[in-house]
């Protein structure tokens, strides 16, 4: 802020000082004021989406007042503070989350004889003003910019690094459109654009007095002539955008700290082409300019998977130089010397989609600061870290040399000086090592094109590599990150298993379970919220019958809410069978469709279960008898295929006709339903994991880094089936290995199993032969009976590389299992559930953040006073 209040008007500015509204009376007074003006409405026409705007201002207000608060303390402070760059910040809803989080210290009502959180006040304060709090929340847009796992993460990380008092930014983009919508149309995946600002956004403040200039393509400039390329150098830049920053207050839990997600919007310059419009070429040279808002339109929808469109490298660089330059001007106001620069800064790179980051400080530091190239190099590395979230190829962005030289010609030949320091080091230790160098350079030779390998170039740019589970760090540390370790040693590789926020994947998703847990345990004000390890003390409860008999009841009643909701989607048709709901096994996969995450080998477990039903019925059992093996189960499916994933889109479209096939079979009863939820997404992902018995985690061993969802469910009182990866492996840990089905093969055995699929040497389990076969025969395709040829061919000709074939039997035993214990042993299994949650405290996003603030970015919270 430039412009100083002169002394004698601080006074006024104080007496007039915006407070939050503190209770109902104050609620309703800032609710109408919103409405009347803000809104321009009135209580005539107050409606649902009117009143969710008005709350959402009202609320936004408290939340701004701390923030701004918070950002008064930080400038005085100056602490060092920790920036989260992440192309993906997937929030959901906001609304709800606020009122949870914002609702800090419960006050008695006005009666004074209950304690009430700020939620339930404003609760009770919409009714009186005649509208009902769930319908008013239901009115708001998912905040859908991410795609799965790794953006849900950085959301869940910034509400822990708030609560937690840590100053933190996060830093992104705005996409205007999200995640597509999925629809699915005659069981196909149908993508349509999610504008999610369709109804503007009240949690966005826009600061149109921070526009930051990025420049892109142009060629570099030498003064001096022939300078070595480590000398300062000026980039003269071909197109100019400008980023205008959009700011997001994040709401900490139990705390006034209100930290800032900032996300960039593309926009042009208001500089004039005076030759273009000389030359007559003004529509053109507008049209030029226009161009620029296409930067941050559309979230790429890829998950797992590295598609390598120019659009993409202008986003990340649009985003990173944009995000550094605020950063920076930040550190440049408290006149510390460069380097005080790492002790003022940490920068997480959220997967390596941020590591042009790295290589524009440097440039920043060298070709505008004129740092000798060794030091500015030296102050990079103190600054950055890198958590990387899978060893899967396919997903290792690797960007082609030419793009870089047209589009960041400047930031090319940076990237080849530290590759050239880098490898010189290499070479030093490890003399004559021709093939060692040509392994770990940054730049992969490769024909027809030569790649920049951004994995690696993140790696040396940071001071610190972190993997997201245990098995998963150590995965990259054997594999594709080995020489490196050769090279550095194994202490620049550390594990952080990741966690999720129980303020809203419990008390926000699973409020009656959340309440249940709070008088069990008997904390009122819900600090377990904060302090997971209090959860333990349900485990006394574990064998409690009354206990058992009150926990079922929640999940009951959660399975009855997703029971609507899938009736809602299913245009008011029930799938689910009511009178039998709680003795229904509510068996769940819900995230990206993936072939490693193997949808498909859960939708053949289904088949064959669907075929050993009918083989029981032709033989003369009686459903009855039948029912005593295959007990009552609703499979669910839900999530996304990238749109151009053609095996994936296969797959929901097997499921589909696997639902149709089965859920009209009256010869089953209603032994088996399947259901594929359409747009599985945060918002209806708070309905659905609170309703799971079951849910499946049953990636190929070895490909799943951690996994978040597998959290979700544990948090939620539902049980896993799982492979041994990822975070499965500390859940066992954790919860104890008799409140988990484990099955299948382990990442050590995958290579080998690989290997016999090459040269034939596996056998298919006869259970698989059988499925396959019905789906050869045309019994979920009866038009097109080659229509998921792709899929079996997979399995039978391709070498089956994510080895169902390897896993099948040990599945469908353990499945087996599953059906035994939830049906017979149904004391056992709420036992396990109730064990499961008491020792689910580790996977707190607050202990990761804890773990990445000490060993990583060594920041310290920040309290307010
Ligand atoms: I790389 N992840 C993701 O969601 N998108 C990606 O492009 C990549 C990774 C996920 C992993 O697949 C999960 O195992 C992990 O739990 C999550 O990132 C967060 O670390």
């Amino acid at each position: 802020i430039d412009t100083m209040i002169p002394l004698q008007s601080r006074a006024l500015w104080n007496k007039h000082k915006v407070q939050k509204f503190e209770d109902a009376e104050g609620f309703d007074d800032r609710f109408i004021h919103h409405v009347e003006t803000t809104l321009a409405r009135s209580l005539y026409n107050c409606d649902d989406l009117a009143a969710y705007e008005s709350t959402s201002i009202s609320v936004r207000d408290n939340l701004v007042i701390d923030w701004n608060k918070t950002q008064q303390r930080l400038t005085a402070r100056d602490p060092k503070r920790v920036y989260y760059l992440s192309l993906e910040f997937l929030m959901g809803r906001a609304l709800d989350n606020a009122l949870i989080n914002m609702g800090s210290e419960p006050k008695p009502n006005s009666n004074g004889d209950e304690l009430l959180g700020t939620r339930d006040m404003v609760k009770d304060s919409l009714n009186d003003l005649g509208f009902r709090l769930e319908d008013v929340l239901a009115q708001e847009p998912d905040a859908a910019l991410g795609n799965g796992g790794l953006g849900r993460l950085a959301a869940c990380f910034i509400d822990s690094m708030t609560t937690e008092n840590i100053p933190a930014w996060g830093y992104g983009l705005r996409y205007e459109y999200g995640i597509f919508a999925q629809k699915i149309i005659d069981g196909y995946q149908i993508e349509t654009p999610d504008y999610w600002l369709n109804i503007g956004n009240r949690w966005e403040i826009e600061r149109h007095e921070i526009q930051i200039p990025v420049t892109f393509y142009g060629y570099v400039d030498r003064p001096d002539g022939d300078t070595p390329t480590t000398d300062p150098a000026q980039w003269i830049g071909g197109e100019r955008v400008l980023a205008v920053a959009y700011d997001f207050p994040v709401p900490g839990y139990k705390t006034t700290t209100v930290n800032n997600l900032r996300l960039w919007k593309a926009k042009p310059t208001t500089e004039f082409d005076f030759a273009k419009f000389n030359t007559g070429d003004y529509k053109n040279s507008v049209d030029q300019q226009q161009r620029a808002e296409s930067i941050t339109a559309c979230l790429y929808p890829n998950d797992n998977f590295a598609e390598g469109k120019e659009l993409r490298l202008k986003q990340q660089y649009f985003w990173c130089a944009a995000s550094l330059h605020d950063i920076i001007r930040r550190f440049k106001k408290t006149q510390r010397p460069w380097s005080e620069f790492p002790d003022q800064v940490a920068i997480q790179l959220n997967d390596t989609h941020p590591t042009l980051a790295v290589v524009e400080l440097q440039r920043v530091l060298v070709d505008l600061e004129k740092l000798p190239w060794a030091e500015a190099w030296d102050i990079v590395n103190k600054t950055f870290a890198y958590t990387n979230h899978t060893v899967m190829q396919e997903a290792l962005e690797k960007w082609p040399v030419s793009l870089f030289s047209r589009l960041l010609p400047r930031h090319l030949e940076i990237i080849y000086d530290i590759n050239w320091f880098f490898l010189q080091e290499v070479e030093k230790k490890f003399p004559d090592n021709s093939e060692l160098l040509s392994r770990i350079s940054i730049i992969e030779e490769v024909y027809p094109e030569r790649l920049i390998r951004m994995a690696f170039l993140a790696i040396v740019g940071s001071h610190k590599v972190n993997g997201v589970a245990e098995l998963h760090s150590e995965l990259i540390k054997t594999t594709i990150f080995s020489d490196f370790v050769k090279f550095y040693g194994p202490s620049k590789f550390t594990n952080v298993t990741n966690g999720i926020t129980p303020r809203r994947w419990l008390k926000q998703a699973n409020p009656e379970l959340s309440k249940l847990i709070s008088e069990a345990i008997n904390d009122p004000k819900d600090d377990f919220l904060l302090d997971m390890t209090k959860l333990t003390k349900l485990a006394e409860f574990a064998d409690d019958h009354g206990f058992q008999q009150r926990w079922n009841k929640v999940k009951e009643d959660n399975k009855i809410k997703l029971a609507d909701l899938i009736k809602n989607l299913n245009n008011g048709e029930d799938i689910i069978d009511r009178e039998h709901i709680n003795n229904t096994l509510f068996d769940i996969q819900v995230k990206r469709i993936h072939e490693y995450k193997r949808q498909q080998m859960n939708i053949f477990g289904v088949i064959y279960r669907y075929l050993a039903i009918k083989n029981l019925l032709e033989q003369g059992a009686s459903i009855e008898e039948v029912e005593k093996k295959f007990p009552r189960k609703v499979s669910i499916f839900g999530g996304k295929s990238a749109p151009g994933y053609y095996m994936a889109k296969l797959i929901i479209k097997l499921i589909n006709s696997v639902a149709d096939v089965v859920n009209s079979d009256v010869a089953i009863a209603d032994l088996i339903k399947v259901v594929f939820i359409p747009d599985y997404n945060v918002s209806k992902a708070e309905i659905i994991i609170p309703a799971s018995d079951l849910s499946e985690h049953i990636s190929t061993a070895g490909t799943e880094a951690s996994g978040t969802s597998n959290m979700k469910f544990v948090m939620n009182g539902g049980l896993i089936i799982g492979t041994v990866d990822g975070a499965n492996v500390e859940i066992t840990r954790e919860i104890g290995e008799d409140n988990i089905f484990l099955f299948g093969n382990l990442s050590e055995k995958v290579e080998e199993l690989r290997y016999n699929h090459k040269y034939r040497k596996s056998e298919m389990p006869s259970e698989l032969k059988m499925v396959l076969n019905a789906i050869e025969s045309g019994l979920f395709s009866p038009e097109n009976p080659n229509e998921f040829k792709p899929l079996w061919d997979s399995i039978k000709h391709h070498g089956d590389y994510y080895l169902v074939s390897d896993d099948f039997a040990s599945y469908l035993a353990t499945q087996e299992l599953v059906d035994q214990v939830f049906h017979y042993e149904k004391s056992e299994w709420i036992k396990k559930c109730i064990l499961s949650v008491a020792n689910v405290g580790f996977f707190s996003s607050d202990r990761c953040i804890e773990e990445y603030a000490e060993t990583i970015w060594n920041v310290e919270p920040v309290k307010p006073e």
